[in-house]
Protein backbone atom coordinates (compact mmCIF):
# COMPACT_ATOMS: atom_id res chain seq x y z
CA UNK A 1 0.00 0.00 0.00
CA UNK A 2 1.17 3.47 -1.10
CA UNK A 3 -0.37 6.00 0.93
CA UNK A 4 0.67 9.71 0.70
CA UNK A 5 0.11 12.25 2.88
CA UNK A 6 -0.97 15.32 0.26
CA UNK A 7 0.27 18.81 0.22
CA UNK A 8 -3.28 19.78 -1.46
CA UNK A 9 -5.25 19.52 1.37
CA UNK A 10 -8.55 19.84 -0.84
CA UNK A 11 -8.49 16.08 -1.31
CA UNK A 12 -8.55 14.84 2.43
CA UNK A 13 -12.39 16.16 2.91
CA UNK A 14 -13.57 13.95 0.34
CA UNK A 15 -16.05 11.57 0.82
CA UNK A 16 -16.07 7.57 -0.57
CA UNK A 17 -13.98 6.36 -3.40
CA UNK A 18 -12.35 9.48 -5.84
CA UNK A 19 -10.68 8.28 -8.88
CA UNK A 20 -8.16 10.90 -10.84
CA UNK A 21 -7.32 9.24 -14.12
CA UNK A 22 -6.96 9.01 -18.00
CA UNK A 23 -8.13 7.75 -20.65
CA UNK A 24 -5.76 6.52 -22.24
CA UNK A 25 -3.59 5.58 -19.35
CA UNK A 26 -2.61 2.09 -19.01
CA UNK A 27 -2.26 2.10 -15.19
CA UNK A 28 -6.00 4.09 -14.95
CA UNK A 29 -7.19 1.21 -16.93
CA UNK A 30 -6.74 -1.50 -14.13
CA UNK A 31 -7.77 0.74 -11.51
CA UNK A 32 -11.28 1.45 -13.41
CA UNK A 33 -11.70 -2.20 -14.27
CA UNK A 34 -10.84 -3.40 -10.46
CA UNK A 35 -13.78 -0.80 -9.48
CA UNK A 36 -15.81 -2.01 -12.11
CA UNK A 37 -15.18 -5.65 -11.17
CA UNK A 38 -16.10 -4.85 -7.60
CA UNK A 39 -19.06 -2.64 -7.86
CA UNK A 40 -18.11 0.03 -6.18
CA UNK A 41 -19.24 3.87 -7.15
CA UNK A 42 -16.25 6.32 -7.40
CA UNK A 43 -15.92 10.00 -8.89
CA UNK A 44 -14.10 10.68 -11.74
CA UNK A 45 -11.40 13.14 -11.90
CA UNK A 46 -10.40 13.02 -15.38
CA UNK A 47 -6.67 14.06 -16.76
CA UNK A 48 -6.07 14.50 -19.87
CA UNK A 49 -2.62 13.46 -20.15
CA UNK A 50 -2.20 14.87 -23.96
CA UNK A 51 -3.39 18.49 -22.58
CA UNK A 52 -0.70 18.20 -19.70
CA UNK A 53 -3.62 18.48 -16.84
CA UNK A 54 -0.90 16.36 -14.77
CA UNK A 55 1.56 19.42 -14.70
CA UNK A 56 0.09 21.52 -12.26
CA UNK A 57 1.07 22.50 -8.77
CA UNK A 58 -2.64 21.53 -7.82
CA UNK A 59 -2.70 17.69 -9.05
CA UNK A 60 0.99 17.30 -7.71
CA UNK A 61 0.17 18.30 -4.33
CA UNK A 62 -1.95 14.77 -4.67
CA UNK A 63 0.13 12.37 -6.54
CA UNK A 64 3.85 13.94 -6.05
CA UNK A 65 5.27 12.07 -8.94
CA UNK A 66 2.13 13.82 -11.58
CA UNK A 67 1.20 10.41 -12.37
CA UNK A 68 -2.21 8.93 -12.84
CA UNK A 69 -3.82 7.19 -11.24
CA UNK A 70 -4.41 8.25 -7.85
CA UNK A 71 -6.85 6.80 -5.61
CA UNK A 72 -8.94 8.72 -2.76
CA UNK A 73 -10.84 6.46 -0.74
CA UNK A 74 -12.32 8.56 1.92
CA UNK A 75 -9.64 11.29 2.09
CA UNK A 76 -6.73 8.65 2.50
CA UNK A 77 -4.89 9.25 -0.72
CA UNK A 78 -3.35 5.69 -2.73
CA UNK A 79 -0.65 5.85 -5.65
CA UNK A 80 0.60 3.25 -8.01
CA UNK A 81 -1.50 1.34 -9.72
CA UNK A 82 -0.60 -2.13 -8.65
CA UNK A 83 -0.44 -1.47 -4.98
CA UNK A 84 -4.19 0.39 -5.38
CA UNK A 85 -6.06 -2.82 -6.93
CA UNK A 86 -4.74 -4.91 -4.21
CA UNK A 87 -6.01 -2.72 -1.79
CA UNK A 88 -9.13 -2.32 -3.32
CA UNK A 89 -9.39 -6.08 -2.99
CA UNK A 90 -8.42 -5.86 0.22
CA UNK A 91 -10.39 -3.08 1.37
CA UNK A 92 -13.57 -4.59 -0.45
CA UNK A 93 -13.53 -8.34 -0.30
CA UNK A 94 -16.65 -8.83 -2.19
CA UNK A 95 -16.26 -9.97 -4.78
CA UNK A 96 -13.31 -11.21 -4.12
CA UNK A 97 -10.68 -10.74 -6.92
CA UNK A 98 -7.67 -13.13 -5.51
CA UNK A 99 -6.03 -15.82 -6.36
CA UNK A 100 -5.94 -18.93 -4.35
CA UNK A 101 -2.29 -18.87 -5.15
CA UNK A 102 -1.82 -15.15 -3.38
CA UNK A 103 1.92 -15.26 -4.25
CA UNK A 104 1.62 -16.05 -7.24
CA UNK A 105 -0.91 -13.58 -8.13
CA UNK A 106 1.00 -10.60 -6.34
CA UNK A 107 3.91 -11.71 -8.44
CA UNK A 108 2.87 -10.66 -11.55
CA UNK A 109 1.21 -7.59 -10.02
CA UNK A 110 4.92 -6.88 -9.21
CA UNK A 111 6.35 -7.69 -12.91
CA UNK A 112 4.06 -5.25 -14.56
CA UNK A 113 4.90 -2.76 -11.59
CA UNK A 114 8.69 -3.48 -12.18
CA UNK A 115 8.69 -3.28 -15.97
CA UNK A 116 6.58 0.04 -17.25
CA UNK A 117 9.27 2.79 -16.83
CA UNK A 118 12.06 0.09 -18.20
CA UNK A 119 9.58 -1.18 -21.01
CA UNK A 120 6.16 -0.34 -21.34
CA UNK A 121 6.75 3.12 -21.23
CA UNK A 122 9.49 3.80 -24.22
CA UNK A 123 7.63 1.23 -26.68
CA UNK A 124 4.44 3.07 -26.27
CA UNK A 125 6.22 6.60 -26.15
CA UNK A 126 8.65 5.38 -28.90
CA UNK A 127 6.02 3.31 -31.45
CA UNK A 128 2.51 6.18 -30.02
CA UNK A 129 2.58 8.61 -27.90
CA UNK A 130 5.75 10.47 -27.59
CA UNK A 131 4.94 12.75 -30.33
CA UNK A 132 2.16 13.92 -29.16
CA UNK A 133 3.43 14.02 -25.38
CA UNK A 134 6.14 16.54 -25.96
CA UNK A 135 6.07 19.54 -23.76
CA UNK A 136 6.32 23.08 -24.75
CA UNK A 137 9.41 25.16 -23.34
CA UNK A 138 6.77 26.52 -20.68
CA UNK A 139 5.51 23.04 -19.78
CA UNK A 140 9.16 21.95 -19.72
CA UNK A 141 10.03 24.50 -16.92
CA UNK A 142 6.88 23.80 -15.36
CA UNK A 143 7.74 19.95 -14.82
CA UNK A 144 11.00 20.48 -14.24
CA UNK A 145 10.57 22.56 -11.27
CA UNK A 146 7.81 20.06 -9.80
CA UNK A 147 9.47 17.18 -10.69
CA UNK A 148 11.64 15.16 -8.08
CA UNK A 149 11.47 11.93 -9.12
CA UNK A 150 15.00 11.32 -10.95
CA UNK A 151 13.52 8.05 -12.83
CA UNK A 152 10.81 10.24 -14.02
CA UNK A 153 13.14 12.91 -15.22
CA UNK A 154 15.26 11.05 -16.63
CA UNK A 155 12.69 9.12 -18.60
CA UNK A 156 10.94 12.34 -20.05
CA UNK A 157 14.41 14.09 -21.26
CA UNK A 158 14.91 11.27 -23.21
CA UNK A 159 11.78 12.56 -25.52
CA UNK A 160 12.44 16.16 -24.70
CA UNK A 161 12.67 19.12 -27.20
CA UNK A 162 14.12 17.22 -30.21
CA UNK A 163 15.00 14.03 -28.60
CA UNK A 164 14.03 10.65 -29.42
CA UNK A 165 14.43 7.15 -27.65
CA UNK A 166 17.55 5.71 -28.64
CA UNK A 167 18.17 2.33 -30.24
CA UNK A 168 19.08 0.88 -27.05
CA UNK A 169 16.48 2.18 -25.11
CA UNK A 170 14.09 0.19 -27.20
CA UNK A 171 16.03 -2.80 -27.84
CA UNK A 172 16.04 -3.03 -23.92
CA UNK A 173 12.37 -2.31 -23.96
CA UNK A 174 12.05 -4.89 -26.23
CA UNK A 175 14.19 -7.61 -25.10
CA UNK A 176 11.80 -7.01 -21.65
CA UNK A 177 8.56 -7.47 -23.38
CA UNK A 178 9.73 -10.19 -25.21
CA UNK A 179 10.44 -12.55 -22.16
CA UNK A 180 7.43 -11.21 -20.47
CA UNK A 181 5.06 -12.01 -22.87
CA UNK A 182 6.94 -15.67 -23.72
CA UNK A 183 6.41 -16.02 -19.92
CA UNK A 184 2.60 -15.16 -20.15
CA UNK A 185 2.34 -17.25 -23.00
CA UNK A 186 3.66 -20.19 -21.25
CA UNK A 187 1.57 -19.77 -18.23
CA UNK A 188 -1.64 -19.07 -20.05
CA UNK A 189 -0.71 -22.86 -21.29
CA UNK A 190 -4.15 -25.00 -20.53
CA UNK A 191 -5.39 -22.15 -18.62
CA UNK A 192 -8.38 -19.91 -19.06
CA UNK A 193 -6.51 -16.64 -16.86
CA UNK A 194 -3.24 -16.11 -15.67
CA UNK A 195 -3.35 -18.04 -11.86
CA UNK A 196 -5.68 -20.58 -13.37
CA UNK A 197 -9.54 -20.75 -13.83
CA UNK A 198 -10.59 -17.80 -11.49
CA UNK A 199 -10.07 -14.55 -13.24
CA UNK A 200 -8.06 -12.17 -10.75
CA UNK A 201 -6.24 -9.15 -9.80
CA UNK A 202 -3.20 -10.94 -12.20
CA UNK A 203 -5.07 -10.78 -15.55
CA UNK A 204 -6.40 -7.15 -14.52
CA UNK A 205 -2.89 -6.28 -14.33
CA UNK A 206 -2.04 -7.29 -17.71
CA UNK A 207 -5.28 -6.38 -19.82
CA UNK A 208 -4.32 -2.56 -19.82
CA UNK A 209 -0.47 -3.68 -20.40
CA UNK A 210 -1.78 -6.00 -23.90
CA UNK A 211 -3.75 -3.39 -24.51
CA UNK A 212 -1.93 -0.54 -25.17
CA UNK A 213 1.20 -2.71 -26.83
CA UNK A 214 -1.48 -3.95 -29.11
CA UNK A 215 -2.58 -0.76 -30.28
CA UNK A 216 1.05 0.14 -30.53
CA UNK A 217 1.73 -2.65 -32.74
CA UNK A 218 3.06 -5.39 -30.66
CA UNK A 219 3.34 -8.73 -32.36
CA UNK A 220 1.56 -10.33 -30.80
CA UNK A 221 -0.20 -12.97 -33.55
CA UNK A 222 3.17 -14.70 -32.36
CA UNK A 223 1.50 -15.82 -29.04
CA UNK A 224 -1.42 -18.07 -29.49
CA UNK A 225 -2.67 -18.50 -25.90
CA UNK A 226 -2.77 -14.86 -25.26
CA UNK A 227 -4.78 -14.22 -27.94
CA UNK A 228 -6.92 -16.62 -26.67
CA UNK A 229 -6.76 -15.01 -22.87
CA UNK A 230 -7.35 -11.65 -25.35
CA UNK A 231 -10.90 -13.16 -26.76
CA UNK A 232 -12.04 -14.29 -23.48
CA UNK A 233 -11.49 -10.75 -21.55
CA UNK A 234 -12.67 -8.81 -24.23
CA UNK A 235 -16.25 -10.04 -23.67
CA UNK A 236 -16.21 -8.78 -20.08
CA UNK A 237 -18.20 -5.56 -19.11
CA UNK A 238 -15.37 -4.55 -16.76
CA UNK A 239 -13.15 -3.85 -19.60
CA UNK A 240 -15.39 -2.63 -22.48
CA UNK A 241 -16.94 -0.06 -19.29
CA UNK A 242 -13.25 0.36 -17.74
CA UNK A 243 -10.92 0.53 -20.96
CA UNK A 244 -12.79 0.77 -24.30
CA UNK A 245 -15.34 3.55 -23.12
CA UNK A 246 -13.01 5.76 -22.16
CA UNK A 247 -10.32 4.47 -24.85
CA UNK A 248 -11.89 2.53 -28.24
CA UNK A 249 -8.62 2.12 -29.79
CA UNK A 250 -5.58 2.76 -28.76
CA UNK A 251 -3.91 2.55 -32.25
CA UNK A 252 -6.01 5.93 -32.88
CA UNK A 253 -4.49 7.67 -29.84
N1 LIG B 1 3.91 3.23 -11.35
C1 LIG B 1 2.81 4.09 -11.64
C2 LIG B 1 2.97 4.60 -13.06
C3 LIG B 1 1.90 5.60 -13.42
C4 LIG B 1 2.15 6.21 -14.81
O1 LIG B 1 3.26 6.18 -15.36
N2 LIG B 1 1.08 6.79 -15.33
C5 LIG B 1 1.16 7.37 -16.64
C6 LIG B 1 -0.03 6.97 -17.46
S1 LIG B 1 -0.12 5.20 -17.57
C7 LIG B 1 1.24 8.88 -16.51
O2 LIG B 1 0.63 9.46 -15.63
N3 LIG B 1 2.03 9.53 -17.38
C8 LIG B 1 2.27 10.92 -17.36
C9 LIG B 1 3.71 11.24 -17.18
O3 LIG B 1 4.57 10.35 -17.27
O4 LIG B 1 4.00 12.44 -16.95
C10 LIG B 1 1.48 3.37 -11.46
O5 LIG B 1 1.44 2.16 -11.69
O6 LIG B 1 0.50 4.00 -11.05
Amino acid sequence: MVVIVPTNKSVEAFKGLHLYHGAISNCSMRVRMTLLEKGLDWTSHHIDLKKKENITDEYFGINPNGLVPTLVDNGVVHIESNDIIDYLDETYPEPSLRAENNAEMMEWLHLAAAIHVPACKPYVYAYKVGRQMKKTAEEQEKYDSLQKNEELKRFHSKHAGSNEFSTSDLDKAKAILGACFTKLEVTLEGRDWITGDQFTLADISWIPLYFVLHGCGYPFENYPNIQRWAASFEAKDSYREGVLKWCPDFSEV
